[in-house]
């Protein structure tokens, strides 16, 4: 069934039912000089790139590869467009890897045809903190699917990250492979209405009119908190020790440090966004929210060539209701122009998505972790991981 996959250190499927295997590493780390010095082979016409990101060219030319051939959902009606600062942003981290950034590109034209990339990161399983990869933007160009190539990028970027003593990985996809820790839905919550229903991301309820429907998403104009504003760089202890305080209830998170969070949570335009409540009484921060900015192209339609969607982020709670925080966070991306605030069902989320008239969206994403076993996976609320 799954030729690649049943020769990896990945949960098989035929194992689902053992209990008797336990939690952790599925096979231990070889000795680094038995990592394979060399470069996995392609086929002739092609050869291997290490991406320098800096350079803006090769950056407009990763930027082009996925904005024509990344993921669609699944009538094909929407790409993801990520843009030119989100992907420096989400592959230079503190203490990234360049030989992660991993290109194919055809020898004679040089064009980039495929890519594959990691970012390290420290994640806790249960009690366990495990230097990792998260693996992203696995991409074969349209023309040259169904050849095999995929296996080659992962077996590649697995080759590289195991020469940094990297045995474990983390990543999310639409299709289901062997085997996800768990599965999680997405839900939308209509900002522009008008506009989501013009392109077909979404249909008039039946019983409603336009008219309706744009009254029933109306937000205010403000946020309502007192002490709602946006995150600064004076922040960043802060908001670490509500997040590391938070993260630490979830069966899977991310470990982070002041750096850490310096990078993926401090504001940057048209990328990340992110809020804190702080007490207009004591000045301490005492609510946190965040999400980033991921478009979509709009695939054949007249009127519409994007939609700009926010992605919830890492939100946390202690003194505002945590609806109450989400509800701020919609009418900032209302006000700042977004048409679809989206979220997983991850954490706490379920707590407000109804309530917020977030809707169930049409994709699912599994979380998969490499070489390593957590029995019988987790549920979505158990999960504090959230990938780019
Ligand atoms: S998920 C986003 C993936 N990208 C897209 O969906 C963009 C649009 N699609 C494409 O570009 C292609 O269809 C891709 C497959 C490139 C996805 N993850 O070359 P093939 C397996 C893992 O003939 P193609 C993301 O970025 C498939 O089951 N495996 O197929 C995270 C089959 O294996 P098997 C996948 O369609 C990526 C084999 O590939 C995926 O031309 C995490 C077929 O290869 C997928 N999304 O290309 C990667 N899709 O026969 C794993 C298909 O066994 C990282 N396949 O079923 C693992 C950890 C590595 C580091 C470890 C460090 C220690
Ligand atoms: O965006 C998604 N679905 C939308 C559009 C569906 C268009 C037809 N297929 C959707 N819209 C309904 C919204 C509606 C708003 C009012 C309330 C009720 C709901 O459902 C889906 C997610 O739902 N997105 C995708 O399918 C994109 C791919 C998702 C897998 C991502 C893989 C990630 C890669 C790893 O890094």
């Amino acid at each position: 069934r799954h030729k690649f996959w049943e020769t990896q250190p990945v949960g098989q499927f035929r194992d689902a039912a053992d209990n008797s295997l336990p939690d952790g590493p599925i096979e231990p780390p070889t000795p680094l000089s038995e990592v394979r010095a060399d470069p996995y082979p392609l086929p002739a016409a092609f050869e291997w790139l290490t991406c320098d990101l800096e350079d803006d060219a090769l950056l407009a030319d990763l930027y082009s590869l996925l904005a024509h051939n990344y993921v669609e959902d699944d009538e094909n009606m929407f790409r993801f467009n990520y843009s030119p600062a989100f992907l420096r942003w989400a592959l230079k981290p503190p203490s990234f890897f360049r030989a992660w950034h991993i290109g194919v590109r055809a020898k004679e034209s040089k064009k980039l045809v495929a890519f594959i990339s990691g970012v390290p990161a420290r994640i806790r399983a249960r009690d366990d903190v495990v230097r990792m990869a998260e693996i992203n933007f696995l991409c074969v160009h349209k023309k040259l699917r169904s050849k095999r190539l995929a296996p080659v990028l992962i077996r590649e970027v697995t080759r590289r990250v195991h020469q940094e003593n990297i045995w474990q990985a983390a990543y999310t996809a639409g299709v289901v492979l062997p085997t996800p820790i768990t599965t999680c839905r997405y839900w939308h919550r209509s900002l522009n209405p008008k506009k989501l229903i013009d392109v077909g991301f979404s249909r008039l309820g039946p019983r409603m009119t336009m008219s309706r429907t744009v009254r029933l998403y109306k937000l205010p104009d403000a946020p309502l908190t007192p002490g709602f504003r946006r995150m600064e760089f004076r922040d960043v202890a802060a908001v670490t020790r509500l997040l590391r305080a938070y993260l630490a209830k979830f069966v899977v998170a991310p470990d982070f440090d002041e750096l850490d969070v310096e990078h993926w949570l401090l504001p940057r335009e048209d990328v990340v966004d992110s809020y804190l409540v702080e007490s207009p009484e004591t000045h301490e921060v005492t609510d946190f929210c965040s999400f980033y900015t991921l478009p979509s192209s709009v695939l054949n339609n007249a009127n519409y060539s994007t939609l700009k969607a926010a992605y919830s982020y890492y939100n946390v709670s202690t003194k505002t209701p945590l609806q109450q925080l989400m509800n701020d966070a919609l009418i900032v991306a209302k006000q700042k122009n977004y048409d679809v605030f989206n979220a997983l069902d991850v954490m706490e989320n379920e707590s407000f998505l109804k309530e917020l008239k977030f809707g169930p969206g049409d994709g699912q994403l599994h979380y998969y972790l490499y070489n390593y076993r957590i029995r019988n996976g987790i549920k979505p609320s158990e999960l504090g991981l959230v990938l780019l």
